[in-house]
């Protein structure tokens, strides 16, 4: 393979910054919410940006480029897909959870749901992610669909894939300043108390993973090389 090393120095730091906007999360809600519970409570949304933060944004970002591991070249593509499709429908149970956790927070202290620009971006892409997740797992991991069917949806799949990615990270960041703007009250989110610096940070953090899984992602010579489907 070209550049390995440069590779390597990118999954690194990919991990790294995905692993670090996951312990910001949990510091974020543990250090400043009040931590987990499943209470309807306050508690309870707070499960929101973690589950998000692990599913949505790291385990989605690894799944969209494990296929690129050189090391993995050598393994059979089946078991590729197998990963690839796994580390996906964890990633959307896990959206899934994260939502019902900010209704029923919502519902149990009347506020409003799905009015804000957050929620219908974050709603679509979750309803766009599972039906990627469907079609990808009827069209190339069952063996039943002829392969001009393959050739012709793939490059559809992988833009689609790319774009709810960064569509999911977008979202991410419009929660982010909407939960500051809502929870940060004397001193308030202007006044750049510690909290709202710190979370401005995880969004950077989500924005650096987001940039280096795109560019990993978009490198040609980086690809699996081409071989017999499955
Ligand atoms: C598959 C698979 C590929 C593509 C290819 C279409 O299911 O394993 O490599 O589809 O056949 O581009």
């Amino acid at each position: 393979m070209e550049d390995y090393g440069r590779f390597l120095a990118l999954l690194v730091s990919a991990l790294l910054v995905g692993f670090m906007s996951v312990i910001f999360a949990l510091v974020w809600v543990f250090h400043y919410r009040g931590g987990l519970s499943w209470d309807g409570g306050a508690g309870e949304f707070n499960w929101h940006p973690v589950l998000l933060v692990t599913g949505f944004v790291f385990i989605q970002g690894i799944a969209i480029i494990v296929y690129r591991l050189p090391w993995t070249w050598k393994c059979s593509k089946l078991l590729m897909k197998f990963i690839h499709a796994g580390l996906n429908t964890i990633a959307m149970i896990l959206a899934i959870v994260s939502m019902v956790a900010a209704f029923e927070f919502h519902n149990a202290s009347n506020i409003p749901n799905m009015y804000s620009l957050h929620s219908w971006i974050g709603l679509t892409a979750v309803i766009l992610y599972s039906l990627q997740l469907l079609l990808g797992f009827a069209v190339f991991l069952l063996p039943f669909a002829p392969v001009p069917l393959r050739a012709a949806l793939m490059p559809i799949h992988v833009y689609s894939g790319l774009l709810i990615f960064a569509t999911v990270i977008a979202s991410c960041l419009m929660g982010i300043t909407e939960k500051l703007l809502f929870s940060l009250q004397n001193p308030a989110y202007s006044a750049s108390p510690p909290e709202a610096i710190f979370v401005n940070c995880l969004g950077l953090l989500i924005v650096i993973f987001g940039a280096l899984i795109l560019w990993m992602a978009s490198r040609p010579h980086w690809k699996r090389p081409p071989e017999e489907i499955p």
